[in-house]
């Protein structure tokens, strides 16, 4: 595996300097941020990132995310366009060497939580997830802890109104549209696509969520057999889904996950959690057990600690923080070479 670190650009408070100095970092999961929704990432852009990288030694060989336009979502007319863009921006970033993007298909909303610093008994903090509390807010007025408001109420109010008939089967079947548009440049540039799933894995707001566990996985391989169609298999998404089994989705689908996200949390209800430390013992997930299956089925792709809590009075981005990530990485490069050692002993 190739252990990674997600860096937010030349604006996260983070210096490419200290994420080298983690133990085992081979480089760092980032994008282009100044550029809106669906239009081509620029090379000159992309070049510049890629500079950074290399000044601190890193590579940049994970892109997190190329976000995917709404109008590809809600299959508009438009999406042939958007799709051709998506496709330019492929090409780009193949061109710096790039081999894994990380994107995801969940309408409207990206990663949801109601509280973004639940206070643990330690004095740390954390991201947290109460069903309840989301169910009770009114999606168009929608004023979300890590919720970056880029649309306005009544933008959002339309937006959501154009998916009012939008079903499971019609995303799913634009999801589709959407690959086969773009591994073409996949096939040239050699870039494995990496969905991240639905975060919660299940339907918001009524909108439809389609990637949350085994059934989508088989689903969407046999839709998309091309090798550069796989996962991000992000353990606290998919972990949240009471149902799902993750070391034997590994065991499964190794093949086909090219990028995991490495998290732990802590179930308070039954669809309710708290992120937590990354380490078995100190959440719901046998995080020992996922590494274990990880190693066991031959995953030979990047990996990342995400998301952390703040410690040591860190106020940090929402889940990305310096240290409670840092330590999840050396507890994830302990994990990693015991596995491996005692494999091939
Ligand atoms: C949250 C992240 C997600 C992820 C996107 C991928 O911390 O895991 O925002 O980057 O869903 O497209």
């Amino acid at each position: 595996m190739k252990l990674t670190f997600r860096w937010y650009g030349e604006k996260d408070s983070i210096p490419l300097e200290f994420i080298k100095q983690i133990p085992n970092m081979s480089g760092v999961v980032t994008a282009v941020y100044d550029t809106p929704v669906g239009q081509i990432w620029e090379l000159e852009k992309i070049k510049r990132l890629k500079e950074l990288c290399e000044q601190a030694n890193l590579e940049m060989e994970v892109i997190e995310s190329v976000p995917v336009h709404e109008d590809i979502k809600l299959g508009k007319p438009s999406r042939d366009q958007w799709i051709a863009n998506y496709a330019q921006t492929i090409r780009n970033l193949g061109k710096v060497g790039v081999r894994c993007i990380c994107y995801n298909f969940m309408p409207v909303f990206d990663w949801l939580r109601t509280d973004l610093k639940r206070s643990n008994p330690d004095g740390s903090n954390s991201l947290a997830y109460t069903h309840d509390i989301l169910m009770k807010l009114n999606p168009k007025n929608l004023h979300l802890p890590g919720w970056d408001e880029s649309y306005t109420s009544e933008e959002l109010y339309h937006l959501l109104e154009e998916y009012k008939d939008i079903t499971h089967e019609q995303l799913f079947d634009n999801l589709i549209y959407f690959l086969n548009g773009i591994m073409p440049a996949c096939d040239e540039t050699g870039i494995r696509m990496a969905i991240h799933p639905d975060d919660p894995p299940w339907d918001m707001f009524g909108l439809p969520r389609i990637i949350t566990g085994i059934d989508s996985y088989a689903r969407l391989v046999k839709a998309v057999p091309n090798p550069h169609n796989g996962f991000t298999f992000c353990t606290g998404s998919l972990g949240a889904g009471r149902k799902n089994n993750l070391p034997q989705m590994i065991k499964e689908y190794s093949d086909r996950i090219f990028f995991v996200h490495l998290r732990q949390i802590q179930y308070t209800n039954e669809m309710d959690f708290i992120e937590a430390g990354h380490m078995t013992k100190t959440g719901s997930l046998d995080i020992f057990a996922i590494v274990k299956a990880l190693v066991d089925y031959g995953f030979d792709g990047y990996v990342r600690p995400d998301h952390g809590r703040n410690i040591w009075g860190e106020d940090g981005k929402p889940g990305y923080g310096l240290y409670d990530r840092a330590l999840g990485a050396a507890y994830l490069n302990g994990l990693f070479e015991a596995i491996e050692k005692l494999r091939n002993a």
